[in-house]
């Protein structure tokens, strides 16, 4: 018999166990995810000790799409950024916080491109709801220099995505395309484990997350959609329930589990959204889609949209894959009877 401490597989272990699948893998992509892991702990730290260290607030600047800054937004980016760079494992970098691309200098260049969100959910920080950390990976496509081609491209080119959430624990989640698998942060080691494999939506909704204050904001069909979604309710039977946090990275995880629909549909005096597609659409959509779910803006695919501006903001409706479906039925309804 064993007396050997057994938590279960080990982030580290999983990625090695899954490289060993593929006899010609140099390592790197296996390298990349730990050093996420490793950035999330750092972060993980931080955002536990917010409150009790001065890093609640902001820092008083604004970023590059014109909102304030958060202390935490700064220490996640800066710490993401530092980690990726030193890790050996990426070319370019993309981050909601920063206004432009980032190239690594050609000492430290690796195979693989990153597009992050580092602190996502950044309004709920004061009041300590749930945050968290998105990322995007794809194969690097410059042969030499980097150049913002790298990083500006349709989500279907994604070869791994995931997220990161400090909540009531640490959670991180990853794909590389074939399962979805989640591992929890043991603080008192300060290794993550494997505690969820191969998650998948349910098919049903079960619970509906949308900003219900944005009513006069939504194009036409949403809220008819949202009735419909609705009036699966009746009086001998709830099938359905509204949960919203704020934090997409949140809301996401927890309809992941649950069965849940997140829409922040576009808003209709603009036609954009407020989620940014590089950072936050298209990770989701991609682990979405390898958990049987669907992802749409709207009018079409996420992963298919041709990226035209680092920080570009599309419509979102993520979840269940039928329902996905119906609300792009009533958006196409919407638009023929308004054409
Ligand atoms: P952030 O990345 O600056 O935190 O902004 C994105 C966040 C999402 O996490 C969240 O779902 C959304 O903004 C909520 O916005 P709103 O307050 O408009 O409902
Ligand atoms: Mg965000």
């Amino acid at each position: 018999m064993s007396y050997a401490a057994n938590f279960g597989v080990t982030l580290t272990q999983h990625v090695l166990h899954r490289q060993a699948l593929h006899p010609n893998a140099r390592g790197q992509f296996s390298q990349l995810i730990t050093q996420i892991g490793v950035a999330a702990k750092l972060i993980s730290a931080q955002v536990r000790r917010a409150g009790l260290i001065e890093i609640w607030g902001a820092t008083g600047d604004e970023n590059v799409q014109g909102e304030e800054v958060q202390k935490l937004d700064r220490i996640a980016n800066d710490t993401l950024k530092e980690v990726l760079i030193q890790s050996g494992c990426v070319s370019a970098l993309a981050s909601e916080e920063e206004d432009e691309f980032i190239s690594v200098p050609s000492a430290l260049l690796g195979d693989y491109v990153v597009a992050f969100d580092p602190l996502d959910g950044s309004s709920n920080i004061d009041s300590s709801v749930s945050i968290g950390t998105i990322f995007a990976i794809y194969h690097r496509r410059s042969i030499r220099e980097s150049s913002v081609n790298d990083v500006l491209r349709p989500g279907y080119e994604q070869v791994g995505a995931g997220y990161v959430m400090y909540g009531s624990s640490t959670v991180m989640v990853y794909t590389a395309g074939r399962t979805v698998d989640c591992f929890t942060l043991d603080p008192s080691c300060g290794e993550f484990f494997l505690t969820r494999s191969d998650l998948k939506y349910s098919e049903k909704t079960h619970v509906l997350s949308i900003n219900e204050c944005n009513i006069p904001y939504w194009p036409t069909w949403v809220k008819p959609f949202v009735k419909e979604i609705i009036d699966r309710n009746d009086e001998a039977h709830r099938e359905i329930t509204g949960r919203h946090i704020g934090s997409l990275v949140a809301d996401f995880h927890r309809n992941l589990i649950k069965g849940g629909l997140y829409l922040y549909p576009e808003d209709r005096r603009t036609g954009r959204g407020k989620l940014r597609l590089l950072y936050e659409c298209n990770p989701l959509a991609f682990i979405a889609e390898v958990a049987g779910g669907a992802a749409s803006t709207g009018r079409g695919r996420i992963l298919e949209v041709m990226p035209e501006d680092l920080h570009q903001r599309v419509g979102l409706i993520i979840g269940p894959k039928a329902d996905v479906a119906l609300a792009e039925a009533f958006a196409r309804e919407a638009a023929k009877a308004e054409a």
